[in-house]
């Protein structure tokens, strides 16, 4: 199977023969960085190699298409609960650049004490099950083939059930996870010592699948009371998992810090967030960086959202950053939305290749503030993890409450998180492995009593059982569906129709959800707006009308609304009836007939008309007026006779008569076509010369009626008319 550019995924071949499917390649992959990448008329110091198909951004129209890509991996997270429909989502997400997809689980996975199965729809992300994590594996190695890079796949092994999490990602070629056992003591209550023994047993797993490890640090910012307090605990808390997973062996190029800048503007950010990236890179320079963005001074709005991830990217580029994240910057109010996720992947590609070889211009002090507040903010890590030393170790601090103090340390407020080391979620499930425990199970942690029974197996345990899942794949068992309705199949046949069909609906983040988003300006205070565009949305025949978005313009004069709702109906594209697609020529192309050619035309409004703005906007280069391709433009004026302007036609030897005229009452604007049509052909001129016609109120299709050679509408721009003209010109030549 490999996907066609012009078809959609086919989620239903996805799901086809699961059963057998294998990934086609384990463990993280990195992009390929090149030197001095020459793209268009560029060359880029911090890119990687470029993607054999992508969407690129909006503006590469002007220097022919180029699609530049960061040296960066970036993440788009996924969580829509509808694992089918992430599926495009992630499609949509590789083609703007993303190559680390992170699914977000449904609320309270990490509560889950062992596997689920099947589909099940989930809430604010998708229950990981290994049916939905090998059919997003199947698209992405697909997709993967698609857009020419390799694109890792992730989630999280964390919460009560992640050993078995952390054996299924091996099984299925997940390429990265979370794992952190700070992040289930402190945010879970999962028991701490239970927590930290499963963390051993899943960090080894995943060293034997070559999963990339992100850490669960930028949890105390996101929730902090003041984020930019637990500063020296971040440190501390990325301290204790990074030499925690290099103890079990994994290698430090696969340990990413979950790094998040900690404030956001109004804050003077910079001032913060700049120290702390410079001295935790100082601190963890053997390491990665995750750089994740701000995601808890976030509200609605999406351009302040988008200017915070911004600045986060020029931390990132300052300091520097292996993964960017992009959460998406409308977290504030939904979860996300297609259209989000790929807007955030184009603003990271945007700013990142933006700032292309930045630090070639610019250098960090190495004194002055900067480099005081690094040394302090250091310092406050290292006496933080000296105390938590003194006190008795990890588990004794976390007792004490410690970590998510709202304090700066060595502050503290007492308002930390404290946790039992007796108590939490999975508490007295530890036990000691006796004399005789065997596992022969490969990438196992600790104490396992093989030599006892072969001592030829000790460096490979599973040989024991003639392999066990990791190298025989066909031993695991593969759960199809437990619930017969809540289900794939089930979601799927409810949107057949969409599906299998040329029937469209609107869609946010499900396949036909009907979701629209409109934006509103309403004059008057912000209270009244919102229940007035409620009452709009209704009106329009909304139904779930909900405002997602309010901006105060004025108190009184005015507010910005963005409201959603949902329609019913459906749209079939058959019915549409398509105009073909105007035929417009490339401005080179133009402007190399031109100059091999040179062309001349003349051109007025013509009769009684002194509207003359149409006509000057067609030609004047301003706004991309024909002469901007080399086109002379004699212009006679307005109200100008038709025998004055044939006769000028005549005298300069033009290729084309433009006449305009607004004026439209009594069919005048035709009439004048028509005129001029056959004074040129009393004149003996016609058949060398273009004749066209413009302004608000002409028909295409009538003007041609009149004899003229072309007519001019409404929102013609210069480059219609000159593609017109050069190709009408064209046509004089071969039949001259
Ligand atoms: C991110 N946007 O990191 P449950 N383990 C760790 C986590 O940080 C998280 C989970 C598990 C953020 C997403 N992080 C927030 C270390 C969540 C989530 O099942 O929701 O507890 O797992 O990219």
């Amino acid at each position: 199977m490999t996907l066609d550019i012009n078809e959609k995924i086919d989620v239903k071949e996805i799901l086809k023969d699961l059963e057998n499917y294998r990934p086609k390649r384990r463990g993280w992959v990195w992009r390929q960085k090149v030197e001095g990448l020459k793209m268009g008329p560029f060359t880029y110091k911090n890119c990687s190699k470029p993607l054999v198909n992508s969407i690129p951004l909006p503006s590469a129209k002007y220097f022919g298409d180029i699609d530049p890509q960061p040296e960066h991996t970036i993440t788009t997270e996924i969580a829509s609960g509808r694992f089918e429909d992430d599926i495009r989502r992630m499609r949509m997400a590789a083609w703007h650049g993303a190559d680390h997809i992170m699914v977000i689980r449904t609320a309270g996975q990490s509560h889950f004490d062992g596997l689920i199965e099947g589909t099940p729809q989930g809430i604010g992300g998708i229950p990981i099950t290994r049916k939905q994590v090998r059919a997003q594996r199947k698209a992405l190695d697909l997709i993967e083939e698609e857009v020419g890079r390799p694109i890792n796949y992730h989630s999280y092994v964390s919460g009560v059930a992640g050993p078995d999490i952390a054996v299924m990602f091996a099984e299925e070629g997940v390429n990265g996870a979370h794992q952190d056992p700070q992040y289930n003591v402190l945010y879970r209550n999962i028991n701490m010592v239970r927590s930290f023994v499963d963390a051993a047993e899943s960090k080894k797993i995943m060293v034997w699948a070559d999963i990339a490890q992100i850490d669960g640090a930028h949890n105390a910012n996101a929730t902090a009371r003041e984020a930019w307090k637990v500063m020296p605990e971040l440190m501390v808390q990325h301290a204790l998992n990074s030499i925690f997973s290099v103890k079990i062996g994994m290698k430090k190029s696969n340990i990413c810090l979950s790094t998040v800048p900690p404030t956001a503007p109004p804050a003077p950010n910079i001032h913060i967030d700049l120290p702390y990236a410079v001295a935790l890179r100082d601190l963890f320079s053997e390491y990665k960086m995750r750089a994740q963005m701000n995601t808890k001074y976030m509200e609605s709005s999406t351009r302040e959202a988008t200017v915070t991830h911004v600045l986060n990217l020029m931390i990132s580029k300052l300091t520097s950053a292996d993964i960017q994240s992009t959460i998406t910057p409308d977290e504030g109010r939904n979860v996300p939305w297609h259209m989000y996720n790929v807007e955030a992947c184009d603003t990271a590609k945007q700013a990142l290749v933006g700032m292309d070889a930045l630090m070639e211009m610019l250098e960090l002090k190495k004194d002055g503030v900067l480099a005081e507040k690094v040394r302090e903010l250091k310092e406050r890590a290292v006496l933080f993890m000296e105390e938590i030393l003194e006190t008795g170790g990890y588990f004794k601090a976390v007792e004490d409450g410690f970590f998510v103090d709202s304090g700066y340390y060595p502050e503290r407020n007492g308002d930390g998180i404290a946790r039992k080391s007796e108590g939490g979620v999975g508490s007295g499930a530890i036990f000691e492995r006796s004399e005789d425990y065997l596992a022969p199970v490969t990438a196992h942690f600790g104490y396992n009593n093989v030599s006892q029974y072969d001592p030829s197996a000790v460096n490979n345990p599973s040989k024991l059982i003639g392999g066990c899942t990791f190298e025989v794949p066909e031993k695991i068992i593969f759960i199809d569906e437990l619930d017969e309705t809540d289900n794939v199949n089930v979601r799927m046949e409810e949107t057949k129709e969409l599906r299998d069909t040329t029937k469209i609906k609107p869609e946010v983040e499900w396949l036909g959800d009907g979701v629209v988003q409109m934006d509103l300006f309403l004059s008057t205070s912000r209270r009244v707006a919102e229940y007035a565009a409620l009452e709009i949305g209704k009106k329009m025949g909304l139904s779930d009308v909900e405002v997602i978005h309010k901006e105060i313009m004025h108190p009184s004069e005015g507010t910005r609304i963005q409201l959603k709702g949902k329609v019913e109906f459906t749209i079939d594209t058959k019915d549409l009836e398509i105009p073909p697609e105007p035929d417009i020529m490339s401005e080179e192309e133009v402007r190399a007939d031109i100059e091999a050619k040179p062309m001349r035309i003349v051109a007025g409004t013509v009769g009684e008309d002194e509207h003359s703005v149409g006509l000057r906007e067609i030609i004047d280069i301003k706004h991309g007026g024909i002469e901007k391709y080399g086109i002379e433009c004699n212009y006679l004026g307005t109200s100008v006779p038709l025998e004055k302007l044939v006769d000028a036609a005549i005298e300069i030897n033009a290729d084309a008569i433009l006449i305009s005229t607004i004026i439209s009452h009594d069919e005048l604007h035709y009439k004048n076509m028509k005129k001029i049509h056959e004074l040129c052909i009393e004149k003996g001129i016609r058949d060398k010369m273009i004749i066209v016609s413009g302004g608000t109120q002409v028909i295409p299709e009538m003007a041609l009626k009149t004899g003229v050679d072309a007519g001019f509408g409404r929102g013609t721009k210069g480059i219609n008319v000159a593609t017109f003209l050069v190709k009408k010109r064209r046509e004089l030549i071969n039949e001259n």
